[in-house]
């Protein structure tokens, strides 16, 4: 059941597609409070456990901390760390009551889970204006498929964009792509994309090409798709400001872009330097700008990346300024110890400066509204304007799009990547903690840079991760510049990755099959144990491993040094240990706590009683993987069916899955 209250005067966001009345009948256990309404709170119980909010830092039982819901451009998420790049204002809480909550509002929001006093759910929305959707069921699952078919159907990616991906920023020309191409070849590595991060690009401007380092862009995309290679560009937010320069000359023309308090195009500095920022807001401007798309798509591309769409800004000329006349007020003052840190506090406040965001205008309807009551809003529509093109320009072809901000909403037009995490353990242990939580939300095709974006990645830990990183429908190496390089071919233990690529590969019926029956059935593909065995109390304490899809139950080693872990079952599983396509070992284990040895070189993952799991045999792409030869495990799964998707149906811009139906027996009966 969901019911829908609302306070003040939200903007609307579109994050919900389904036209729920407002009531305003608050239920007993909530409490609206504050002059503008503008916090909700809720008494927890002791051992109430709060799960959701998307892409959010630390656990998968949220309760202990605040997180704010502001896309921010976060480049090192410590865990003191209150926002990252998304903003999915959905939460749930179990206990003594079991409900969900939807705050949907352009606004941020700081949710502050136990954290001021652990015993208090206190939610704060900024200026008080937004939908509140409280829906309650019984069961965990059932609030999120409610929410789910609230907010409409999730993205639905290429097949192809389930094998490997390789991305590093610094990839300048194409013979830098080329070598990566050949590095994989070269160690019979699959491989399915090469990335095209900010180089490419004339001096950063969106859709340009570098012509020195990318001459001949429509051959190079047709040599790579001769090897069934993808080429991802990235789109970053802001337009250069240039004359001459198209893209910024039409914006300008028509007013497509932000202004500033003065009616003024508003200007920031980012890679290109001072730029423009396009008004997703506006209908007109999102069309304009996803049209643009085609300067790409028409030379073969079918692939993109969005960035910097907080947005991100590096500096202001007004920001700049106003810390000249700072420093001017200080100089030749004899400083003290405070001044000093003010004055490094000035400094360090450059970017992403929340006067600066103060200064962007929006066009909301006929109305100009300031950046900072939509902030949350913008980077969903950059992947808006980008699909909405898409599906006018090209409605039967398919295009992986992914973005770094969001909101609940853009969901529905493309994938998420978790932006710029570290070469650390703890950010592999985040990966996998953030996955459920992001579905939860409708962000199904999603992953993390598998490596680590900054710092230095060491072998063991490029490995651990990638047997992580395999299960993740967004499967990607990325990394900094600057960092140690890390395309797999570069590493010592060749066999050992060469053998988790193609579990992967292997793993594609059963992983693709899975994400797609998510998406029809509004389900989450990663689920914490305890949104399936919800009668096993331990199960809500276990937040290193997940269930994904009906099958499999995963237990990722994610320590440094450890050749083993502790895993809890919560029913007789099969252990799959994994060190080849050809050499795997299956061992039964009952139901309870074990200690399991999991070498550098191998794999475990549980596969479930009552359930199937295809397996394929060898592939370097997507293409090659052939269905007519699965083997299938199965565990006590006498006459269990599998429902396989083998891809989508793509007709005037809708799609229907295709479906099959596999036995335990291999044996294939269409239905
Ligand atoms: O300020 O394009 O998160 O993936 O490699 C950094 C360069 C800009 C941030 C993205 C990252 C990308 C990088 N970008």
């Amino acid at each position: 059941m969901i019911c829908r209250l609302q306070y003040g005067d939200p903007i609307l966001t579109e994050a919900v597609v389904q036209e729920i009345p407002v009531t305003n009948l608050v239920p007993a256990y909530l409490h609206i409070k504050g002059e503008k309404n503008d916090v909700i709170q809720y008494h927890m119980q002791k051992d109430d456990i709060v799960y959701g909010l998307g892409e959010a830092n630390r656990g998968i039982n949220k309760r202990g901390y605040s997180y704010v819901s502001c896309c921010t451009d976060c480049d090192c998420h410590t865990e003191d760390k209150l926002s990252l790049y998304g903003a999915h204002n959905f939460i749930l809480v179990k206990g003594e009551k079991t409900f969900g909550l939807f705050v949907d509002t352009s606004e941020c929001v700081r949710f502050d889970i136990g954290d001021s006093d652990f015993d208090e759910l206190i939610i704060t929305v900024n200026c008080g204006d937004y939908n509140l959707y409280v829906i309650e069921e019984t069961e965990l699952l059932d609030i999120v498929k409610e929410f789910r078919k609230l907010i409409g159907q999730s993205y639905i990616a290429p097949k192809w964009a389930f094998g490997y991906q390789q991305s590093r920023w610094g990839y300048r020309s194409e013979d830098d792509l080329r070598d990566v191409v050949n590095g994989y070849e070269k160690e019979d590595f699959p491989l399915e994309a090469v990335y095209m991060d900010i180089d490419y690009m004339e001096r950063y401007k969106d859709f340009t090409l570098n012509m020195e380092t990318f001459p001949e862009f429509s051959d190079f995309v047709k040599e790579m798709q001769e090897k069934e290679i993808h080429l991802v560009p990235i789109i970053d937010a802001g337009v250069k400001v240039e004359k001459d320069y198209p893209v910024y000359e039409e914006g300008v023309e028509k007013e497509y872009f932000c202004k500033n308090e003065y009616g003024e195009n508003f200007a920031a500095g980012v890679w290109p330097g001072k730029c423009h920022f396009p008004d997703f807001l506006n209908p007109e401007a999102r069309a304009w700008f996803g049209d643009w798309y085609r300067v790409l798509i028409d030379q073969g591309i079918d692939a993109f990346w969005n960035d910097m769409n907080e947005p991100a800004l590096f500096y202001t000329d007004e920001r700049i300024e106003k810390a000249f006349e700072y420093m001017d007020s200080l100089k030749g003052k004899d400083l003290g110890v405070d001044l000093v840190f003010e004055m490094r506090n000035v400094m360090n406040q450059l970017a992403n400066n929340v006067e600066d965001y103060k200064r962007i205008f929006h066009k909301v309807g006929d109305k100009l509204v300031s950046h900072n009551h939509v902030h949350n809003l913008y980077g969903y529509n950059m992947t808006r304007a980008a699909r909405e093109a898409f599906d006018k320009n090209y409605p039967d072809k398919e295009i992986l799009l992914f973005s770094r901000a969001s909101y609940i909403g853009a969901h529905r037009y493309g994938g998420v990547w978790t932006g710029d995490n570290c070469s650390w353990w703890s950010h592999l242990l985040l990966n996998i903690k953030m996955m459920p939580s992001l579905n939860m939300c409708g962000f199904l095709y999603s992953g993390a840079d598998i490596g680590g974006f900054n710092s230095n990645v060491t072998e063991d830990l490029m490995i651990r991760w990638l047997q992580f990183g395999i299960f993740t429908p967004l499967f990607r190496n990325h990394s900094a510049l600057g960092t140690r390089n890390q395309e797999l071919y570069l590493f010592k233990d060749k066999d050992t990755i060469r053998n988790i690529l193609q579990l992967r590969y292997s793993l594609i019926p059963y992983l693709y099959s899975e994400y797609c029956k998510a998406i029809r059935e509004n389900d989450m593909l990663f689920k914490p144990l305890s949104f399936v065995y919800t009668d096993d109390k331990h199960c809500e304490q276990v937040e290193d491993e997940l269930l994904l899809g009906e099958s499999i139950l995963l237990a990722p080693v994610y320590e440094q040094n450890a050749k083993g872990r502790y895993v809890y079952l919560p029913e007789d599983m099969l252990c799959v240990k994994y060190r080849g396509l050809d050499d795997m070992e299956q061992i039964e284990y009952i139901k309870g706590h074990h200690y399991i040895e999991v070498a550098l070189n191998e794999l475990i993952f549980f596969v479930r009683p009552g359930h199937l799991l295809p397996m394929a045999g060898k592939a370097n792409r997507v293409s090659q993987i052939d269905y007519n030869k699965l083997n299938v495990i199965g565990y006590k799964a006498e006459g269990v069916e599998y429902q396989m998707c083998t891809g989508w149906e793509r007709k005037n811009g809708l799609s229907e899955p295709r479906m099959e139906c596999y036995t335990l027996n291999g044996l294939k009966t269409r239905k």
